[in-house]
């Protein structure tokens, strides 16, 4: 197996990024977040690998990660972007442009957003990690893309919370969480219920610094599992789901030297759960940016990773080469719609897909199981 290169710019730092069909031409879009001129940069998929753009927006202050949804109900797909002075929303227009961005309250140090409709009434939601709180702000979706005050869970004390993934672990039909807390080495579930509410946290062990996760079925046993990438132990934790929403200790697997993001992918065509692993070079360390490659075998285990070579910093302002071809994902998913994907009670991002598809580099996973459907 191997990954071909292509490169296309994005903004100044960019940091995050979301797939979107956001002019509804059926090819995968990219959203990108660049904190340093606050804004989203949107690159529109066309024919082939080639992307257009990149077309800046303003999205509040220090924007750190986005979402997508149809928050509006249009059809278009919409942004929220979480950043210091709340959430951004953008509302898609036809043909791929955005409105000026509308800010709503969440919380205090946002570092991650995930949508979904967690209290079932077809209006996508939006939760928000409050990284020095240690907690979640839980937004529901009102009419017109607007949004209610927040409301805040318990996450971790001192957790240093970092991402968050959605799923439904307990197959109760509300939508739960996965919170990695990097201050406290675990990640936390928060179990769903009704109208937008979540339990108090139960808090599982991952590695040193866990800085994102991921939900998929590692094993396939129906269960969903979770994928924790650390930062400092330069490993992937794998949890195995258990009935009513327990985990098993951690399984280490070695990543790069800092992992950032993990993805979930099936990126060799054998149903098996791959991971995704963005490894950022920190400094003079002699870390490089790569991507590690784990793919999945039987029970949860993977195979020692394959590096990929990121660009350097020169490198990432090149031109795209027109012949080059591209790490284009090949799926997407309309945030208009639930997707029931094939790994039983895991909805949302292709955690299972079979066809040999593959997120960016810089994906960030925390938003694997995100949607925007009722449970
Ligand atoms: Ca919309
Ligand atoms: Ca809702
Ligand atoms: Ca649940
Ligand atoms: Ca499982």
């Amino acid at each position: 197996m191997s990954f071909s290169h292509a490169e296309f710019p994005a903004g100044d730092g960019p940091s995050a990024i979301e797939i979107s069909d956001f002019d509804t031409n059926g090819d995968p879009d990219l959203a990108v977040v660049n904190p340093t001129p606050d804004d989203v940069s949107v690159l529109l998929g066309g024919a082939g690998t080639a992307f257009s753009g990149p077309a800046p927006y303003d999205a509040t202050s220090a924007p750190a990660d986005v979402a997508s949804g149809d928050f509006d109900g249009d059809g278009d797909p919409d942004l929220a972007v979480a950043g210091a002075n709340g959430v951004a929303v953008l509302l898609g227009v036809a043909g791929g442009g955005f409105s000026a961005q509308t800010v709503f309250p969440a919380g205090g140090a946002p570092s991650a957003i995930a949508a979904s409709d967690f209290n079932g009434d077809q209006d996508p939601d939006l939760v928000v990690v409050n990284r020095v709180a240690g907690a979640v702000s839980v937004l529901l979706g009102s009419s017109g893309g607007t949004f209610l005050q927040p409301t805040s869970f318990f996450v971790a004390e001192g957790g240093l919370s970092m991402s968050v993934a959605v799923g439904d672990f307990d197959g109760d039909g509300f939508l739960d969480l996965a919170v990695a807390n990097a201050g406290t080495d675990s990640v936390s579930v928060l179990l769903g219920g009704a109208r937008g509410t979540f339990s108090q946290p139960t808090s599982f062990a991952a590695g040193d610094f866990p800085q994102s996760v991921a939900i998929g079925d590692f094993n396939a046993d129906g269960d969903p599992d979770l994928a924790v990438a650390n930062r400092l132990s330069g490993d992937v934790s794998v949890l195995l789901g258990r009935p009513e929403a327990s985990f098993s200790p951690p399984t280490n697997f070695a990543a790069g030297s800092t992992p950032f993001s993990v993805a979930v992918g099936d990126f060799n065509g054998d149903k098996d759960a791959d991971l995704a692993v963005a490894n950022r070079d920190v400094g003079p360390s002699g870390a490089r940016d790569t991507v590690s490659i784990l793919l999945g075998g039987l029970g949860g285990s993977f195979a020692a990773p394959a590096a990929h070579r990121r660009s350097s910093w020169l490198r990432r302002a090149r031109r795209p080469r027109p012949a080059a071809p591209s790490p284009t994902a090949t799926r997407t998913r309309s945030p208009t719609r639930a997707t029931t994907a094939s790994t039983g009670r895991i909805r949302g991002r292709p955690t299972a897909t079979p066809t040999p598809s593959a997120t960016p580099a810089t994906a960030r996973t925390h938003r694997s199981a995100r949607r925007s459907g009722g449970p």
